[in-house]
């Protein structure tokens, strides 16, 4: 089965932690454009001295960075069976950069799932990560700034899919194993 997907969802919902799985599962690669960011901070290179600017106050990196850094990615060999993107498409030009790479290949996407959450029980799970994981935009005040930047720039996009009919919402409440199994089904995986 091949398998292009799209995983959307509020910073929070359980994105990361789910594409992880999801990608193990399905045997195609989690990509997410947080982590290729919080990698090249790490690293001190000039791409991560730019993301760096806007994700530790919760903005957008600029689209022609981040549709480059996916249009490069997506050009490797591991891709060629299908992808699970994480955190990318986040706003309508994304959305559209990432149909035109696909055109170019003469692929397209086969579904995009949106993990749901209610805001309340984000931020509390992201206030836990802060505990934990110390990420400089987990702070009340940014965490705040990336719901509103959220559900201006990003909720949009799920009606566009929906409209296409690729959507799947999935809940994300409950635990762990529970919302990989649901999102499983959303996507119609074989079952194991
Ligand atoms: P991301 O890394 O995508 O950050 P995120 O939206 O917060 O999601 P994340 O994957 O980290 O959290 P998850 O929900 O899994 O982006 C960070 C920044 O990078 C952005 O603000 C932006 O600046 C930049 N960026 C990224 N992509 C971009 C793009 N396309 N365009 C422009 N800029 C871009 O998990 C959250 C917590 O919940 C975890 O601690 C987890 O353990 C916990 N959790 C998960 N599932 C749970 C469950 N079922 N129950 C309880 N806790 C759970």
């Amino acid at each position: 089965m091949s398998a292009r997907l799209v995983l959307l969802g509020p910073p929070g919902a359980g994105k990361g932690t789910q594409a992880a799985r999801l990608a193990e599962r399905l045997g195609v690669p989690a990509i997410s454009t947080g982590d290729i960011f919080r990698a090249n901070i790490k690293g001190g290179t000039e791409l991560g001295r730019l993301a760096q600017e806007y994700s530790s106050r919760g903005a957008l990196v600029p689209d022609e960075v981040t549709n480059a850094m996916v249009r490069d990615r997506l050009a490797a060999d591991d891709t060629a069976e299908g992808f699970l993107l994480d955190g990318y498409p986040r706003n309508v030009a994304q959305v559209a950069e990432l149909d035109a790479i696909l055109a170019d290949s003469g692929l397209a996407l086969d579904r995009a799932v949106e993990i749901t959450a209610d805001p309340e029980v984000v931020t509390e799970r992201l206030l836990k990560r802060a505990q934990i994981e110390g990420r400089e935009d987990d702070t009340a005040d940014v965490i705040r700034h990336r719901l509103d930047v959220y559900a201006s720039e990003t909720a949009p996009i799920s009606d566009l899919y929906a409209q296409r009919g690729l959507l799947s919402q999935v809940d994300g409440i409950g635990g762990v194993d529970e919302v990989t199994e649901r999102l499983l089904g959303a996507i119609g995986a074989p079952a194991s």
